[in-house]
């Protein structure tokens, strides 16, 4: 075994490649399955958890994992990502060489395009991260809710003398069409990579498992300049790492893929399941939002050794006012953020953003209400999540009769109603 001296000279080690990493958070993503949910703004930029926003948790990652270089790349209708950066992100302190930039698309090559795949994303960009001089380039996806310790993925790239890390985590084999699915020999070096196959292969000796990329890829920064510059040459290619770069490394490099059970961060009621959460259907971000107001979440938003950063006003705190007789005015199993008033309404199992108003004899159960929404007396709403802004109309009900959810809404497989301004405006009241 290593002797203590050789542990601690490898952990500075890490510690020291943490510092001259560069993080490159793509952002740049519609996210199209949250439907009108990401009509107006990013799917990095959606709001989550009550307070954040999806892509405080890569960049809260990073900042507690101790790297605080850090460039998100911005492009699908980036208005609010950027107004979020900027007024949230900008503690970092460039003089000892801290920062979050915004890096906005900007059409950079000579075919003056816009982005066409995550590569190319970074390919436009090549000479800022070049004058960045970093060694390693962590590339990370903007709309993952995790937490994860990118040192520990770091130990382990210098452990394995990789040119590129993968994170990879094992899901069911039926969701496994939506990601890279990854095949590994004994030592975890990346032997096959399908991104999203029809049919995804399994992982040996278990039937209903995949082992899946989760889009963060952690370079030797030599490397993968040389990499981009290769594909920019290759007119089939669609610059995408999914599509295009990683299968075309494959038997040409040392490519492993880094278990993420070994750098999750897990909450202290410890569970077998890392948790990773792509939110990016109205199903799952309806169970993902849900789950905070479980009795014991599966994500723990209330951990002061691993904070999820953000910006958000300062707002009072949430107000109850109840009534007597009514027995109203109150929430149970949900959770409620800043700004928010209860008059005489009724909340059970929801998670509210916030500043939002919930009237008189209203009903709230089993739903997600994004901030600033207004619902008006003896409204009742069961599994809906309620986009931000609406003002719900007074006896509206959604939730019990779903035939009329699905005219009026969108109204999920799995049931949950998504409600925007734009359908309430259409009602027939
Ligand atoms: P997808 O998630 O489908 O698959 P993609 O839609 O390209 O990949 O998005 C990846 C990230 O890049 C997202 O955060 C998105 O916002 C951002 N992004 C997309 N296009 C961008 C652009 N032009 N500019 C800037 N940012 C952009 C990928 C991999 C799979 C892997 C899954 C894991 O291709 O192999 O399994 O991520 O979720
Ligand atoms: P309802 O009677 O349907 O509950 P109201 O609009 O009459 O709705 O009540 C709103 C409640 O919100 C009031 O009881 C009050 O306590 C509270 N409220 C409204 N505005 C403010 C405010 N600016 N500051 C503090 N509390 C407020």
């Amino acid at each position: 075994p290593p002797s203590v001296a050789d542990e601690l000279a490898f952990a500075s080690g890490v510690n020291k490649a943490m510092r001259g990493t560069l993080a490159l958070v793509l952002a740049g993503g519609r996210g199209s399955r949250l439907l009108d949910l990401t009509d107006k703004e990013s799917k990095p930029a959606v709001p989550f958890g009550g307070k954040y926003r999806i892509v405080d948790f890569p960049l809260s990652n990073c900042i507690n994992s101790g790297l605080r270089r850090i460039c998100v790349l911005t492009q699908y209708k980036a208005h609010t990502l950027i107004h979020h950066i900027q007024r949230g992100w900008g503690f970092l302190r460039a003089e000892v060489g801290e920062f979050v930039e915004l890096w906005p698309a900007q059409q950079q090559t000579a075919a003056g395009s816009w982005y066409q795949g995550t590569a190319d994303a970074v390919y436009q960009n090549i000479e800022q991260i070049q004058l960045h001089g970093a060694e390693h380039i962590l590339v990370l996806a903007g709309d993952h809710v995790y937490r994860q310790d990118y040192s520990k993925m770091m130990a382990s790239h210098l452990r394995t003398g990789a040119d590129v890390s993968v994170a990879c985590l094992e899901v069911r084999r039926e969701d496994a069409t939506a990601f890279g699915v990854v095949d590994v020999d004994d030592a975890d070096t990346i032997i096959g990579f399908l991104e999203k196959p029809a049919d995804p292969p399994c992982i040996p000796g278990k039937p209903d498992r995949a082992f899946a990329s989760m889009g963060i890829y952690l370079f030797n920064a030599d490397f993968l300049m040389r990499v981009l510059e290769e594909d920019a040459l290759d007119p089939n290619s669609s610059r995408d790492f999914g599509k295009n770069i990683l299968p075309s490394l494959l038997g040409r490099c040392r490519m492993v893929a880094h278990r993420f059970q070994e750098s999750c961060v897990y909450p202290p009621h410890a569970t077998d399941e890392p948790y990773w959460r792509d939110v990016g259907t109205i199903d799952a971000y309806w169970a993902a939002n849900l789950d905070l107001a479980a009795v014991t979440p599966d994500l723990d938003l209330y951990d002061p050794a691993w904070p999820i950063w953000t910006y958000q006003m300062q707002r009072p705190g949430a107000k109850f006012v109840f009534d007597e007789d009514e027995r109203r005015g109150m929430a149970v199993d949900s959770v409620l953020a800043a700004g928010c008033i209860v008059s005489g309404g009724a909340i059970r199992h929801s998670l509210l953003f916030h500043d939002v108003r919930v009237n008189s004899y209203s009903v709230i159960e089993h739903s997600v209400i994004l901030p600033a929404v207004d619902i008006g007396r003896h409204a009742r709403l069961t599994k809906c999540v309620v986009a931000a802004g609406c003002r719900i109309p007074a006896g509206l009900v959604v939730g019990e009769d779903p035939e009329a959810d699905a005219q009026r809404f969108t109204r999920s497989a799995s049931g949950v109603t998504l409600i925007t301004q734009d359908m309430l405006d259409k009602l027939d009241l």
